[in-house]
Parts: C-alpha cells; sequence; structure tokens
C-alpha cells in the first residue's frame, strides 16, 4: 500500500482535525492543537485540536442533549445504526486499515485480517446482543410482582490508549451505543487520526450528540471528563497507575468505572507438546513468537515464556529460529510482520528496558537493540525481536515492557509452572500449551488472569469476555455481559391487590 500523501494512498489525512461535538467539528476552545507523527517514519503528518476542561464540557452538554431523543429510541433503531456502521466500515475496510497502521505503526496485514475486522464484528454481535436481551419479571405474592427493565446510564465518558485505536475504540462504544448510552471519548493523544477517518466515514449515520470526540493529552482532557460531575460512568483503558487515579476522579462522584489495565502475561509450555514434532508442535511454536503481534504493544502480550526443564533447550532453540523469521518492514508492505512502536516515548522505554535486562543479569538471546531502518524508515520507532533469559524475580519479568521483548524462563513440574505464572502483579491473560486435556484444564482453572488461552493465543472474538484479576483491572470488555457496564435495573414493584397494604 502506498503511503499517506503520495497520489495512490488509501487514505489521505486532512491537516487538520477538530473535536466531533454535537454532529460538527468543534475547533477547542484554547485554539492550539498539537502534531501528530507517524510512527512509521517519525514525521508530523496532521494536527489536532487540544482539549481541555471547556471542550469537555461542550461534549458532555452536547452528549445529554442528544440523550433525550436517544433514549426513546427501540432497541431495534440502535441494532440497525450499529449493523449500518459496521457495512459502512466493512465498505472502507483497506481505508480504515492503512489510517490504522500510518498512525499507529502496526503491520497493515494485521490492520487489514485483524483491527478492522474485529472491530466490524463488535458492531455486529452488540447489534445482535441488544436485540436478544430482555427484562425479567418476579411473582412477589399473588397480586404482587415486579419488573425489571435495562434502562441505560446516561452520557458516559471512554478513554482509550493508543495500542488498537480504533478496536479499542469500538470495544467501548458498541455497547455502550447499544445500550442507548451517549458517549464522549478521549482518543490517546499518539493516535488521534484513524478515529477521525472513522468518525468522517460514519457520521452521517449517528444522531448529532450520541457519539463526541475530545482530542488532547491526559491531564488536561482525560481527568476532566474522568472527574466530570455530570458523567454516569468512566470506562479506561491504560496503564495501571492511571487506572488508580481514574478510580480516584469516579468516587468523588460514586460513578462505576471499569478499567482495562497493564499485564505482564504468561505463556506455559508443558513438556509433551514436543511429544512429536507435528502440527501442533508447530502451532505451539507459533505461540511462541506471538510476542511479536503488534509490536508487544497489547496488554495480553505473552511476555513471559515458561518453558518445561526436561524440553527447554530443544523447544527455545526451535523457538528462535521461528522468532529470526519474524520480518520486520515497511508496515505498509503485506509481508511485514513486525512494524513500528507508536511512540518515540514508547521506543525509549522499552531500549530502557532492555539496558535494564542486560544490567540485572538476564541472557540476551536474540535482539537487543533498535532496528534501525533506511529511506522513508530511517526515523521511525522500530525495535527488533527481542528474547532475554533470566529469572521471574528479575523486572523484566514483573514490568510491563509493552515491546516486543520476550522475558523467558523453565519451570520444574505442574506446580512449580502454576507459582511462576502466578507470582506477578498482574492477572489479565496467559497461555497453556499441553496434549493433556486435563492439565490444560486445570492450568486453566489455576491461573489467576481473566483470559486463559489453551493451545492458542491472541484471539479476541466479540463473544468471549475480556478482563483483569489483581492490578490488570476492573470489570470485562466483551461478551454481552458487557452490557450490564452500560446499564441501570430499574425495578418496578406493582401491586395488582386492591385492599391494604
Ligand atoms: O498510558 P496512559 P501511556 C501501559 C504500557 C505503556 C504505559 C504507558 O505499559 O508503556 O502504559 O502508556 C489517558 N486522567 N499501557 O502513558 O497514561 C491518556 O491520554 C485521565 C497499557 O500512554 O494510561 C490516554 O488516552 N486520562 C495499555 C490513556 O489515558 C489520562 C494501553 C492511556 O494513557 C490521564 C496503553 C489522567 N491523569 C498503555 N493520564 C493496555 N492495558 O492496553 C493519561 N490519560
Amino acid at each position: 500500500y502506498a503511503s499517506p500523501g503520495s497520489p495512490d494512498a488509501k487514505v489521505q489525512f486532512k491537516p487538520r482535525y477538530d473535536h466531533f461535538i454535537g454532529g460538527e467539528y468543534v475547533a477547542p476552545s484554547s485554539g492550539q492543537y498539537f502534531e501528530n507523527p507517524s510512527p512509521v517514519t517519525g514525521k508530523a503528518f496532521t494536527e489536532v485540536a487540544r482539549g481541555n476542561a471547556a471542550d469537555i464540557d461542550k461534549a458532555v452538554e452536547a452528549a445529554w442533549r442528544a440523550f433525550d431523543t436517544w433514549k426513546k429510541t427501540t432497541v431495534t433503531e440502535r441494532a440497525l445504526m450499529l449493523n449500518r456502521i459496521a457495512d459502512r466500515m466493512e465498505e472502507n475496510l483497506e481505508t480504515l486499515a492503512v489510517a490504522e497502521t500510518w498512525d499507529n505503526g502496526k503491520p497493515i496485514r494485521e490492520s487489514l485480517a485483524a483491527d478492522i475486522p474485529l472491530a466490524i464484528d463488535h458492531f455486529r454481535y452488540f447489534a445482535g446482543a441488544i436485540r436478544a436481551q430482555e427484562g425479567s419479571t418476579g411473582e412477589i405474592d399473588g397480586e404482587t410482582v415486579a419488573y425489571h427493565f435495562h434502562e441505560p446510564l446516561g452520557v458516559v465518558g471512554q478513554i482509550i490508549p493508543w495500542n488498537f485505536p480504533i478496536l479499542m475504540a469500538v470495544w467501548k462504544l458498541a455497547p455502550a451505543l447499544a445500550a442507548g448510552n451517549c458517549v464522549v471519548l478521549k482518543p490517546a493523544e499518539q493516535t488521534p487520526a484513524s478515529i477521525h477517518v472513522l468518525i468522517e466515514l460514519i457520521q452521517d449515520l449517528i444522531p448529532a450528540g450520541v457519539l463526541n470526540i475530545v482530542n488532547g493529552f491526559g491531564v488536561e482532557a482525560g481527568a476532566p471528563l474522568a472527574s466530570h460531575p455530570n458523567i454516569r460512568k468512566i470506562a479506561f483503558t491504560g496503564e495501571t497507575t492511571t487506572g488508580r487515579l481514574i478510580m480516584q476522579m469516579a468516587s468523588e462522584n460514586l460513578i462505576p468505572v471499569t478499567l482495562e489495565l497493564g499485564g505482564k502475561s504468561p505463556n506455559l509450555f508443558f513438556a509433551d507438546v514436543a511429544d512429536q514434532k507435528d502440527d501442533f508442535y508447530d502451532k505451539a511454536l507459533e505461540g511462541f513468537t506471538f510476542f511479536n503481534l503488534n509490536q508487544g504493544e497489547v496488554c495480553t502480550c505473552p511476555s513471559r515464556a515458561l518453558v518445561q526443564q526436561s524440553i527447554y533447550d530443544g523447544f527455545v532453540a526451535d523457538g528462535l529460529e521461528r522468532v529470526k523469521k519474524v520480518k520486520q518492514g515497511h508496515p505498509l508492505s503485506m509481508d511485514t510482520m513486525i512494524g513500528a512502536q507508536a511512540s518515540n516515548d514508547q521506543l525509549e522505554k522499552i531500549l530502557s528496558y532492555m539496558d535494564i535486562g542486560k544490567q540485572e543479569g538476564a541472557k540476551l538471546l536474540i535482539g537487543g537493540e533498535r532496528n534501525v531502518m533506511e529511506g522513508e524508515l530511517a526515523e521511525g520507532y522500530y525495535i527488533q525481536p527481542t528474547v532475554f533469559e533470566g529469572r521471574n524475580s528479575m523486572r523484566i519479568f514483573q514490568e510491563e515492557i509493552f515491546g516486543p521483548v520476550l522475558s523467558l524462563t523453565s519451570f520444574t513440574d505442574y506446580d512449580d509452572a502454576i507459582k511462576i505464572a502466578n507470582d506477578t502483579l498482574y492477572g489479565l491473560g496467559a497461555g497453556v500449551w499441553s496434549r493433556n486435556g486435563q492439565q490444560l484444564y486445570r492450568a486453566g482453572r489455576d491461573i489467576q488472569a481473566g483470559r486463559v488461552w489453551s493451545n492458542t493465543y491472541h484471539q479476541y472474538p466479540a463473544g468471549a469476555a475480556f478482563g483483569g484479576y489483581k492490578q490488570s483491572g476492573i470489570g470485562r470488555e466483551n461478551h454481552k455481559m458487557m452490557l450490564d457496564h452500560y446499564q441501570q435495573t430499574k425495578n418496578l414493584l406493582v401491586s395488582y391487590a386492591d385492599g391494604p397494604m
């Protein structure tokens, strides 16, 4: 695919993006904009409104105005809107995928095959889920009935990160809109542009004010949103320390929060994986290399590999051969498997962890450096796939690096494996690989994480609940249970009796 800016590109970004409030593009009240570089080239390609508390106020007001009408729409009407959005996205798949890759740095084959199709499916899933949802009635006594209805919360705030800009927005938008809420969403400052490409494509399908986008930085725009007295819920994905702040802000207004935070996911390979060198073995090796997906910028990145001692040497040697085949290149080339880190800050954070790993005595098995590319990519943010061997007590095993860096260690038996897997502050994802169904099931139940992939990894179907144990968060995303996080329960307690109470 051609780079944006060249004449045959699938998407041309505007030189400047304003906020999207009340169905219109609105200039920031401060008059200020910030530059947005593409991680592919390291060069700015657009500038974006720098939002503040006054912009958030405007957006929250516009959302409440829209809510008066939106709350009266039927589930059929709302489902139809979500399905139309999905269709429009599907018709523009390549445009959205190129926009996402340019803004975030991820390889086009991932944005084409995963990010955008998953986002499309998410709208369709929640269009179906909301239509199938029912309330309940309870017979309290012969003449008294308890009715339970679902009602939307009202205006909700959503703050999203930069690793899957469109998909993370849609994970939050689809259930919120399906449930009848209006939304004020703040994208991450590192990746503000692709969401505007999406909004331009779908804005005619959404009543004015139902969805509002305010861009800007965390403290300037995110905090006024999370602490706004007129939002009824805040949903956040990002760093654990920021999640803690969001929860404090929400506590002032006593509103519910859902938090999807960091992770340090273990990926366990039991000895029987290597019983035969067959297709299953091959699949497990692929699972070993998955720490590279999205340049490792995934909250569920399988960043700790735990391999049983009896197969360790052979399995790791085969695994490293596979890592060597992970092709780094131009994110818009179809054969590129690993692209650019999303920001210069993130690049530097990862490089600093490479130093930490080396200093604390971990053995570098592969990679370990910035990848200096040529031509258009020379100033982009590229890092070599990296594998360190060490112990679970090391910082590179305990702290979220959020890059293509694998921390590798061995375990002796089942109990040792579970002990190491759970020796972490986090509990978002995990992987278990074994030919033994019993072992797979037991490990899946014993690992303290919200999602345990068994003989697979990095699949994100809309119908499977996703969320964290421990410091990885509160609440779930995906799955129809998500609707509960965006609804109130209304109870009508009705007496049909004529006599005294
Ligand atoms: O996250 P932040 P950052 C992890 C990952 C990464 C690290 C730092 O390890 O290296 O966090 O990334 C908004 N009030 N994850 O600094 O700050 C911010 O503008 C309100 C894991 O980018 O949490 C952005 O929109 N909002 C992760 C969003 O929060 C605030 C995804 C995320 O930014 C705010 C991203 C404040 N005080 C990073 N401060 C995952 N779990 O997937 C920031 N924000």
